[in-house]
């Protein structure tokens, strides 16, 4: 099916403590990202870079806290952003370091519900980014959106997160770091959490084969948000903090391919890409690959399936 995608730039840096996130959307545009998906017979509009809301400074109980009053500031023009595109076509967002997504799936889940219908959400991430912003130890708020979008409390400064997303509506595949307060207060959630161990018994397949069938049972809208360290860093070098034991080139091209052909995908973060720390452009020609496999390029175009 041919898309209307809407690039949305969203050059933040300030959910972490490494400069560089920012250059994410110039490298995705140098990348080639435009000009892959019109081959692939989609249209494009890029609607440019965002800014942040300005806020005055905002302060937290938890003193590890940073970026606070900007991180609202993106979150509400990314939301706003967000619903706007996702009533026109096929939201695409451009980071940006991950704390974006406390906007980009706010928007999302706006547009779901105007429509009535429930929103998913697929978390392709090393990390389950669980944290409030009590709990985090960093204050790096990039480690906090999945808490913000499954309604858990203590985000109060935030745009109160239209319809929360539950946790058994969340699936998390590459998981291979995390924290302590993240493990305790996602026991009692239904978050199908797919972790390496799960992924080296049963293959990335099976799980994401369930998931789907959940949304597509739900008539639900699926929201992807791809986060580089998902990729083993010996294939995506351009993260700031990198995790041994990622997914393999094979398999991250395969999670794309199920996608597409589950034809249930509606917006799509492309998070964290760190361009200072790539190595001649390969992980953003990457990302923008496994991309151009979500939005419909194959090895061999089969003309029924036979898998
Ligand atoms: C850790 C924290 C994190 C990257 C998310 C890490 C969070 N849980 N790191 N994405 N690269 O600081 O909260
Ligand atoms: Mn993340
Ligand atoms: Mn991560
Ligand atoms: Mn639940």
């Amino acid at each position: 099916m041919s898309q209307i995608c809407i690039l949305i730039g969203a050059p933040v840096d300030s959910g972490q403590k490494r400069a560089g996130c920012l250059m994410g959307p110039a490298a995705y545009r140098v990348a080639g990202l435009a000009e892959t998906l019109t081959s692939l017979g989609h249209k494009v509009i890029d609607r440019g870079d965002c800014a942040p809301v300005p806020h005055p400074p905002m302060a937290h109980a938890n003193p590890a806290v940073h970026h606070l009053a900007e991180t609202v500031g993106w979150t509400e023009v990314l939301a706003a952003a967000g619903q706007t595109a996702a009533a026109e076509g096929f939201p695409i967002f451009l980071g940006g370091d991950h704390s974006l997504s406390l906007g980009s799936v706010a928007g999302v889940a706006a547009h779901a519900r105007a429509l009535g219908r429930p929103l998913f959400l697929l978390w392709l991430d090393a990390h389950t980014d669980f944290h409030t912003l009590a709990s985090t130890q960093s204050g790096n708020l990039h480690g906090t959106p999945v808490a913000y979008i499954s309604g858990r409390s203590g985000f109060e400064m935030f745009p109160p997160f239209p319809t929360p997303v539950p946790g058994e509506r969340i699936c998390m595949l590459g998981i291979r770091s995390v924290d302590e307060a993240e493990q305790a207060a996602l026991i009692p959630e239904d978050v199908e959490i797919a972790d390496m161990r799960v992924l080296d018994e049963r293959g990335i397949g099976a799980p994401l084969r369930e998931f789907l069938a959940k949304v597509a049972a739900a008539n639900g809208l699926l929201h992807v948000s791809l986060d580089v360290d998902f990729l083993d860093p010996s294939i995506a070098p351009a993260v700031g903090t990198t995790v041994p034991g990622g997914t393999t080139f094979r398999e991250a091209h395969l999670v794309m391919e199920l996608l597409h052909e589950s034809g249930l995908v509606s917006s799509l973060d492309l998070v964290e890409l760190n361009p200072f720390l790539d190595e001649r452009g390969r992980t953003a020609r990457l990302m923008v690959d496994l991309v151009a496999s979500l939005m419909g390029r194959k090895v061999f175009d089969r003309p029924t399936r036979q898998f």
